[in-house]
């Protein structure tokens, strides 16, 4: 790390993280086990998958701390993309072994899953630990998106931890990564391995949340940053009254972030994929919501606006989701045949070549540029990696398209200049904000705690968070009780459900509520930079969304 730190970095040393009261006199507490639980569906198939770590309970602890328990040696791995609040997780995970016994160690895998399969690691002690409290990023063992899921490589793993004395590994990480976790500790626990596997849920796409985890760490602090600089774009929209801004956001397949920073700023025009996939609407159609609000805001003479984009977007339009299926087959079939094509043209013409009639129309209408796109390697769990594709790039030559017929057809006279951003990474790795910094180290120390309760197959949980930290409840969410059987790769995986957009749910009931009046009218809100000192009401707000789905 650099030696020389910013003032807030060195002050942010100084805050004093809050934990859930049941935590907060140590991690060596005791349990209260609930009821027997169910896989979230196909209990038959699932079961069969995870016979040990199948059924368990969901656990929540007891506040009143058991004294000094056992020394613990335990391992902590990041993987993949980065959250803001990773450190504080694996802070908390020290302080609560830490409280558990002096004695216990913690060992940092490095570079994500890879470290433990290839005995990469680093131990975290107390200065290392310290240097990076409520700190963003992920760089004290940084992280990477190898796949963790051959007996191969959980052998591996198992020999690493073998050697070090690590009894238990904390994977800290999104809906595959948990999964991943879920199949180890399955895997440990079949062959009579002493090694507990604890997950806790990271992502900044929001997407891995159901009844049990309310939230995934790092949505909070990663919207604030988005927000923070569409108000800005908004207003200097507002300022210069010249330009369009179209904003694609970060997200994956899941708009969650989309709709939190819409709550948050209200933009004009704002898309959710899942209620594009619902409503089955086209790309004409997509054009035509947004052509609507140039076109009602020109005629009051206001030719400016801000339009949000989710990255997923392009997955849900019907027609390119066909498409985007077929071309993961033909990639997948003609993996050494297309790798050999030197040019990208070749490529082009040899996927056009292969697919369906109505899939070779679409792919051909599209702009070079995403043609190539669409084409790119596909991450190692298979997902089209969105966050290179260009939507808003798309979306605005469409627009153009359209407004020169709108001119001819309707006498539209506005003026449409456009801007195009892509806000993601900017996102990631920002200090985390109160409710991350809290968030994190609780999830941290959960972990921690069920280690120390022998709990292998867990999620470190944290329940009732739009209420103040003390308030908190903390526990343990046994994995398989959010998995369901996918198809993925043309076979049945079991996998963690992904948390799209409920369009029944608050938070996009309340966009559905407000988008008519926001796409015509200038209602923006500048919600500004994240504050990490001062007034409660500016520094521990909870997302829209929590809010929202709390209610
Ligand atoms: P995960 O939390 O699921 O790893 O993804 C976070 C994310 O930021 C997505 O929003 C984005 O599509 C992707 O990572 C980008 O991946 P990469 O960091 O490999 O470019």
């Amino acid at each position: 790390m650099s030696q020389e730190i910013s003032a807030l970095q060195k002050a942010r040393y100084a805050y004093q993280v809050k934990l859930p009261k049941d935590l907060a006199h140590g991690a060596n507490v005791s349990l209260v086990e609930g009821k027997a639980t169910e896989s979230a569906a196909d209990h038959d198939a699932v079961k069969k998958l995870f016979p040990h770590t199948y059924g368990l309970p969901t656990v929540t602890f007891k506040g009143k701390d058991e004294g000094k328990g056992k020394a613990l040696t335990v391992g902590v791995l990041l993987s993949g993309g980065q959250a803001p609040g990773g450190h504080n997780v694996i802070a908390g995970l020290f302080d609560g072994l830490k409280s558990i016994n002096p004695a216990s160690k913690l060992f940092g895998f490095l570079g994500g899953p890879s470290g433990l399969i290839d005995g990469k690691y680093v131990e975290l002690t107390a200065a290392t630990i310290d240097a990076y409290r409520n700190t963003g990023g992920f760089d004290m063992i940084c992280s990477g998106r190898t796949k963790l899921e051959k007996a191969e490589d959980f052998e591996k793993s198992r020999a690493n931890c073998e050697k070090l004395g690590v009894q238990a590994v904390v994977i800290i990480g999104g809906d595959d990564s948990n999964t991943n976790a879920c199949l180890l500790a399955e895997y440990y626990k079949a062959k009579n391995v002493a090694i507990q596997v604890v997950g806790c849920p990271k992502t900044i796409d929001g997407d891995l949340k159901n009844d049990q985890i309310e939230a995934s760490f790092g949505f909070d602090t990663a919207c604030r940053v988005y927000s923070e600089l569409i108000g800005n774009i908004s207003r200097d929209a507002n300022s210069a009254r010249k330009y369009w801004h179209f904003v694609r956001l970060m997200g994956r397949s899941a708009s969650h972030i989309t709709l939190e920073c819409a709550l948050q700023t209200h933009p004009n025009v704002t898309l959710i994929g899942e209620e594009i996939l619902a409503k089955k609407q086209t790309i004409a159609e997509i054009v035509a919501t947004i052509c609507d609000s140039i076109t009602k805001r020109s005629a009051a003479g206001l030719n400016f606006g801000v339009v949000l984009v989710p990255e997923g977007l392009i997955e849900f339009i019907p027609e390119i989701k066909t498409l985007i299926a077929e071309l993961n087959d033909v990639l997948a079939e003609h993996k050494a045949t297309f790798e050999d094509f030197k040019s990208t043209d070749h490529k082009i013409d040899f996927m056009i070549g292969k697919l369906c009639a109505n899939s070779a129309k679409t792919y051909s209408t599209l702009p070079r540029s995403i043609q190539t796109q669409l084409i790119f390697d596909r991450d190692p769990h298979g997902n089209v990696q969105v966050s290179l594709i260009e939507t808003e790039k798309l979306l605005i030559e469409l627009v153009n398209l359209r407004l020169r017929e709108l001119k001819a057809e309707s006498g539209y006279k506005g003026k449409f200049t456009s801007q195009n951003h892509f806000l993601g990474y900017e996102g990631r790795c920002a200090a985390p904000s109160n409710f991350d910094a809290n968030y994190c180290y609780s999830l941290g120390y959960g972990a921690a705690a069920l280690i120390g309760a022998g709990k292998t197959g867990y999620m470190s949980s944290i329940k009732g968070l739009s209420k103040p930290g003390a308030e908190w409840v903390a526990g343990g969410v046994p994995i398989t009780m959010m998995m369901n059987i996918e198809r993925r790769h043309g076979s049945d995986k079991p996998v963690i459900q992904k948390a799209l957009v409920n369009l029944d749910g608050g938070p996009f009931q309340e966009l559905a509520r407000n988008r008519a009046e926001w796409a015509v009218a200038t209602d923006y809100v500048y919600p500004g930079p994240i504050q990490y000192f001062g007034p409660t009401e500016v520094c521990d707000q909870v997302t829209k969304t929590l809010e929202l789905e709390s209610k």
